[in-house]
């Protein structure tokens, strides 16, 4: 069987983009359960779900992990599209994490380090990707994704603890060679981006004084992925003194 487009084009550069991903009452119908997530479970959720640039201040609100703690989330991972793509990219049957949202809120200034996801999942082999959805239009303004395009098929490049919280590793010796592969993706609400999980990504902090940037997503493994659990000890070791350095209660 001949692989789609799309697939060549994630093999070879690490990531793709599909816009419009949702029917328009579904995409409306997220963003209502995101908005009822925030109001109403986010304030109930331990420090290790629910991240703030500034946690004196909800508007600050800048990342939530495991969003398990309501059926549309826990079960979100079953949707088709999601899942149907999933699979045709991976190229096996495969399986997601819980959801997680991203922001960058106006106002603050935090860039995403670059990094490779999996050396955080630390699997192998490294059959995972990350779909994330923008729920913002999204330029260089207020702080898009930049991929190093065909990164993926570079093997993993060594990070360091950083001190932003949610990405508490990031490669140390990224460099002007990097910077001159990256690809700024720019989107409109409801377009999805997906990416490799040995992709390297970065985005700088949001510039603009009126617009947030929020993207929701979820990660695929595919079925013979195995983690390398040693590694992934080394990982959360890292990140729970990360954590706790900065007063956070570590999972
Ligand atoms: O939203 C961001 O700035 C980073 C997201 C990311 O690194 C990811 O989903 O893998």
């Amino acid at each position: 069987m001949t692989a789609s487009p799309l697939k060549e084009q994630y093999d070879r550069d690490g990531f793709v983009v599909v816009r419009d991903f949702l029917p328009v009452e579904e995409f409306n119908e997220l963003q209502n359960q995101l908005d009822f997530y925030i109001r109403e479970i986010v304030p109930t959720l331990p420090d290790s779900d629910a991240f703030y640039h500034d946690k004196s201040r909800t508007e600050t609100l800048k990342q939530l992990q495991h969003m398990k703690h309501h059926p549309f989330f826990a079960n979100y991972h079953e949707h088709p599209r999601w899942r149907e793509l999933a699979t045709e990219l991976i190229g096996e049957p495969c399986d997601a994490k819980d959801p997680e949202w991203f922001n960058k809120p106006r106002g603050t200034d935090h860039p995403t380090p670059p990094h490779q996801d999996n050396f955080y999942f630390c699997l192998r082999p490294a059959n995972v990707l990350t779909m994330w959805l923008a729920l913002d239009h999204v330029d260089a303004e207020n702080g898009c994704l930049r991929y190093v395009r065909g990164s993926h098929l570079e093997g993993i490049r060594p990070h360091l603890k950083t001190r932003v919280l949610g990405f508490s590793q990031g490669i140390f010796d990224y460099g002007p060679d990097d910077e001159a592969r990256e690809v700024e993706m720019h989107l409109a609400p409801n377009d999805l981006i997906v990416h490799h999980g040995e992709t390297i990504h970065r985005a700088e902090a949001n510039r603009s004084s009126a617009r947030d940037r929020r993207a929701f997503a979820m990660v695929f493994r595919g079925e013979s992925c195995v983690r390398d659990e040693e590694a992934f000890s080394r990982y959360e070791a890292s990140m729970n003194s990360q954590h706790c350095e900065m007063g956070l209660a570590t999972t």
